[in-house]
């Protein structure tokens, strides 16, 4: 379902996830009966390299389309595939209302600490003390707020089916990604209800790092912040 060479910068965290996403669609044999939503953002690459069905959402709507979806064609994989900007900033009563309803969808948000399309904006993910073009000496988390985790907010909805966080900076944490990936996704095709995974990835354009000081500063700063592993875990296997 992907095609190579997609068009994400050298390094992108979003190609890695890409794969893994196509990878447990093949395995459940849902290649022609999937329909991912592409928030705005780098998200949009994917249009290049996935040959799968997909929809181009408005800004922050994922949830929201991927829910039309599921209503429309209950008998579909239906995916909403959106970065943290998108789906923490702009569409966060979106993410948070398809949540709280626990509806039958599966939701991807690439974590890269800030707004990468439009040129690395400050996003509510954004590490304390972390530059980006509109917090250029650093963000000041006493004037903006500490970096948001929406994953431990969902997980706190007594009815939720699933929900994670993994990272895709070290070959471990791709090999226990896929396994987030293919609980989130499985979840969605026994009907248990809503399933989010966030994926802490490597920005190096925007973080002005080639990708061994973005693996570096990712262990170092952001790991720490947004701890890896199963949220919520599945109760309806
Ligand atoms: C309604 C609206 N507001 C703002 C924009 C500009 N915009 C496009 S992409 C983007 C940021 C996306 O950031 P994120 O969701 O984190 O994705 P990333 O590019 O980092 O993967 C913004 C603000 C837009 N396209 N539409
Ligand atoms: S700007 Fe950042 S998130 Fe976007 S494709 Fe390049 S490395 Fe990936
Ligand atoms: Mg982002």
């Amino acid at each position: 379902m992907v095609s190579i060479p997609n068009s994400f910068c050298a390094g992108c965290g979003h190609g890695l996830l890409n794969r893994l996403i196509a990878e447990v669609i093949e395995e459940n044999g849902y290649e022609d009966k999937t329909i991912i939503t592409l928030g705005v953002g780098c998200s949009c690459n994917m249009n290049h390299s996935w040959n799968g069905d997909k929809i181009q959402t408005a800004h922050g709507r994922g949830a929201s389309t991927a829910t039309g979806i599921k209503v429309a064609r209950p008998d579909l994989l239906s995916i909403a595939y959106q970065g943290d900007g998108d789906a923490y900033v702009i569409g966060l009563a979106e993410t948070l209302n398809a949540a709280y309803r626990n509806t039958n969808i599966t939701v991807f948000v690439v974590n890269n600490n800030n707004f990468a399309m439009t040129g690395g904006q400050m996003s509510w993910t954004t590490m304390p003390g972390q530059k980006t073009t509109t917090s250029e000496a650093g963000r000041d988390p006493l004037v903006t707020g500490f970096p948001i985790k929406v994953p431990e907010i969902v997980a706190g909805f007594d009815q939720v089916a699933y929900v994670a966080r993994g990272s895709v900076h070290s070959a471990k944490e791709i090999n226990n990604l896929k396994k987030y990936v293919k609980n989130a996704i499985e979840a969605q095709l026994h009907n248990e209800g809503y399933s989010l995974v966030e994926v802490l990835a490597p920005c190096p354009t925007n973080w002005g790092m080639n990708l061994e000081k973005s693996v570096a500063w990712m262990e170092k700063e952001v790991l720490p912040y947004y701890q890896v592993g199963t949220l919520r875990e599945r109760t309806g296997k």
